[in-house]
């Protein structure tokens, strides 16, 4: 049994994430973590929200609210929302916390002792208007390349092109709007990344064959461009301090550090988090220091996260020169678009995840989105396809299959499983099936191929129904009563199956399920595909009850309602 540490993307505290950021980082990461806890693996889920930045700022302005109260109830709603989805963080920390400040520092002083920080004077915009310096979103103007007229200080949304507000055409200042801007001289640290090019390189190249190719070609691509040293920074009012007894002069002066440099360190912060919960019995240090082969470290991301996590974070971990944990394997994803067209947090487009869990339960949306991971490309959400995913797989294939068996067994043999004939040749042929789809599954999932994997169980499904419909129990049962019992107990024990299987996809359709017999606890471990060949789990005599329908289906009237008011087409 390995130790499985698992991370996803820290979403971004401004606001409530839509289904595109959650299809390309926590709910896969939760799916996988699910998965290897029943497998019997130690798994550590860590996630949190990265609270630093520009954004967290503005988006605090807007609100009229000091930023750490606009973080504290931002990190709340956000957190609700996953409870929600029932992703089952082993800790869902903040960027914020005491702890990754204490450990941010520790890793900015361990640079600068190494080398790899430098003090540089940089000419920055400043607002005489506002009374300080402009960073990053701070600033809106014309992309030099794209010519879109709102493109923001730190990237171009249009083109996606990374900027430095001094790049921008015309800017003006995200606060007041006033374009009286100057340039203004200001030190700044400034990580040495170009030191580490060749270390990062051959780090990436021991690594690389291992991630999948969307992965490891981003990191490619950045190494090819060279790393250049960076800013790392600010002259924000909300932050990590840089710590003074390093740098007393830009500590005096208020600069705290950029948060693309301290999120990331925040994977390690939110696992100190969850160990100083319960100090006796947590050890956060034995997953990140010294963990080099005894645990196995995945990342989650979308793919503009991707230079962060394969180049800049493992530079950052190789200059600190101490023994920390890097990623094993970086799970990237493309985009979901709504209608072929973008997702988007500040035009209001799409679907956001809390309106999402206001339409239907939790299941629905993660068997739907991980059913249809951007995984090998863009994928896009429409509604129409939406429902008729719902209708098919969760309401017609899985939960009619629960309920038909179910209640036509208890109307003709009572609520217990019943007793009759012994598995003949039908059984056998289904065993095989199932043992093969099992198999099928188990490999997707070790692959992180989460389509895949959602498609042998949906295969897993669809085999329940393909006996049902051979052996029709509803007609055996006017001429062999025992074949129809035998029958419907091989059903009741695909039931079984499907609880225990289905659990990463759907855990509360799946725990119903399970609920529906009377068993001990530990029948809900996994069932290898020999196990399952014999789909004997359920043995005559335990009690059961029909559970109330699983999926209901959605109606045309619901989808043009859906349509209506989200926007059918995306236009
Ligand atoms: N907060 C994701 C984003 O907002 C960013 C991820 C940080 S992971 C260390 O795009
Ligand atoms: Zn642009």
């Amino acid at each position: 049994m390995a130790r499985h540490l698992i991370t996803s993307a820290l979403p971004y505290i401004n606001g409530i994430k839509h289904l595109g950021n959650m299809v390309g980082s926590m709910l896969p990461a939760d799916v996988y973590s699910r998965y290897l806890r029943q497998r019997g693996h130690d798994v550590l889920y860590i996630c949190a929200t990265d609270e630093h930045g520009t954004p967290a700022e503005l988006a605090a302005k807007e609100q009229g609210l000091p930023v750490d109260a606009f973080c504290a109830q931002a990190h709340d709603a956000q957190k609700a929302v996953y409870d929600g989805f029932a992703l089952a963080f082993d800790y869902f920390g903040r960027s914020s916390s005491a702890e990754n400040v204490e450990i941010t520092q520790h890793f900015a002083r361990r640079l600068q002792e190494n080398g790899f920080i430098e003090e540089r004077a940089i000419r920055q915009v400043y607002s005489p208007a506002d009374g300080r310096f402009l960073p990053d979103r701070y600033v809106e103007g014309t992309c030099p390349h794209c010519g879109y007229d709102k493109a923001r200080g730190d990237q171009c949304e249009n083109c996606t092109r990374v900027l430095d507000p001094t790049d921008l055409i015309d800017p003006r200042s995200a606060i007041s709007g006033s374009t009286e801007l100057e340039v203004r001289e200001t030190k700044h640290l400034f990580l040495l990344q170009s030191r580490l090019q060749h270390e990062v390189e051959e780090w990436v190249a021991r690594h690389e064959q291992d991630w999948p190719q969307l992965a490891s070609s981003i990191a490619r691509k950045w190494l090819t461009e060279g790393l250049h040293d960076r800013a790392i920074t600010r002259d924000l009012d909300w932050g990590v301090p840089v710590p003074a007894d390093t740098w007393p002069e830009l500590a005096a002066e208020g600069k705290v550090f950029y948060v693309w440099f301290d999120a990331p360190i925040e994977y390690i912060g939110a696992t100190k988090e969850w160990a100083d919960r319960d100090p006796e019995n947590r050890d956060w240090k034995a997953w990140w220091y010294d963990a080099d082969t005894a645990v196995r470290y995945t990342q989650f991301m979308a793919k503009d996260n991707v230079p962060f996590h394969t180049v800049m974070f493992p530079a950052t971990e190789l200059g600190v020169r101490e023994p920390w944990k890097k990623v094993d394997y970086v799970k990237a994803f493309n985009w979901l678009t709504y209608y072929g067209g973008k997702f988007s947090t500040s035009q209001k487009r799409g679907v956001f995840t809390d309106q999402a869990l206001e339409i239907l339960p939790a299941d629905y949306w993660r068997y739907f989105l991980i059913a249809n991971a951007p995984e090998s490309d863009d994928s896009s959400f429409t509604w129409e396809h939406f429902t008729a995913t719902v209708n098919k797989d969760l309401a017609d294939t899985l939960g009619n299959f629960v309920n038909r068996v179910l209640s036509f067994s208890k109307k003709r043999f009572g609520e217990e499983v019943p007793a009759g004939g012994e598995p003949g040749e039908a059984e056998a042929r289904l065993g095989e099936e199932i043992a093969r789809l099992l198999a099928e599954y188990e490999a997707q999932m070790e692959a992180l191929q989460f389509r895949k994997a959602a498609a042998a169980l949906r295969a897993l499904w669809s085999a329940g129904n393909s006996y049902l419909e051979e052996k029709a129990p509803w007609l055996e049962i006017k001429t062999d009563k025992d074949g129809a019992a035998l029958t419907l107990r091989t059903a009741m024990n695909l039931i079984h199956l499907y609880a225990v299987v289905s659990e990463p996809f759907i855990p509360s359709s799946a725990a119903a399920m399970r609920a529906a017999f009377a068993l001990p606890d530990d029948t809900a471990t996994w069932t290898t595909p020999d196990e399952a060949r014999s789909l004997t789990t359920l043995t005559p005599g335990i009690p059961f009850t029909v559970p109330p329908v699983l999926f209901a289906k959605l109606t045309d009237d619901d989808l043009e309602a859906y349509k209506e008011r989200f926007g059918g087409s995306g236009a």
